[in-house]
């Protein structure tokens, strides 16, 4: 009788169907990911995404073969945006973006994670795509963003870049964008950035969202 190969295995069909799938589900908990989706998996994912059966199991199949361990390490994902950016140094901005992928801050991608953020990057409303941007520009994640917070944002950007890639705004520094979107988006001139006051800016401003097209580019 074939199996898993262990000795509860031989003895019952009906106990190694269960110790089997016990043994995968451990097998996945600790990284070993299997090459589809189950039933489950799918459902509940085409309940949160906007993804079709059929390109759940495209992606998953491709982040599978890119990370055989079904984890997207820190040094993994930096590595993606660097190919993108070699002329600049990608690290910085690949960091933020990967904080705001793993939503249960464990150091690592893992596809739930990586297949909800493309969701909403690449198929999700204005709305959506700007609250994901507010929270990715929020760094320590209080509602609100500081003059200091954009400016490491935009400075992870310029870095990123670097020389080779002329983006509409290139000719300004960091320092200046920061001002230029703060003038244009605090309306209550208070120097902090409400979910409301980025997300009417962004709509009137189309080029503030640069970063999001940045990520499309990447996706
Ligand atoms: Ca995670
Ligand atoms: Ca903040
Ligand atoms: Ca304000």
């Amino acid at each position: 009788m074939s199996g898993c190969g262990c000795i509860v295995c031989v003895r019952s069909n009906n106990i190694r169907r269960i110790v089997c799938s016990t043994v995968d589900h451990w097998y996945h908990a600790m990284g070993q990911t299997r090459s589809r989706l189950t039933p489950e998996e799918i459902s509940e994912l085409r309940s949160t995404t906007y993804f079709s059966e059929r390109e759940l199991q495209q992606w998953y199949k491709g982040f599978v073969r890119d990370c055989p361990s079904g984890n997207l390490s820190q040094k993994e994902f930096r590595n993606i945006y660097q190919q993108f950016f070699p002329s600049g140094d990608a690290s910085k901005f690949a960091d933020l973006v990967f904080n705001e992928f793993d939503s249960n801050k464990d150091g690592a991608i893992e596809f739930k994670e990586f297949i909800a953020a493309l969701s909403v990057i690449s198929r999700g409303s204005l709305e959506e795509k700007l609250t994901w941007s507010f929270r990715l520009y929020d760094l320590d994640k209080d509602g609100k963003i500081t003059r200091q917070e954009l400016l490491s944002i935009m400075e992870a950007i310029y870095t990123m870049v670097g020389h080779a890639v002329r983006l509409p705004y290139d000719e300004k520094t960091p320092e200046q964008r920061v001002d230029q979107i703060f003038y244009m988006m605090d309306k209550n001139h208070d120097d902090l950035l409400t979910l409301e006051e980025f997300k009417d800016g962004s709509k009137q401003d189309p080029s503030v969202v640069q970063a999001l097209s940045l990520y499309d580019g990447l996706m």
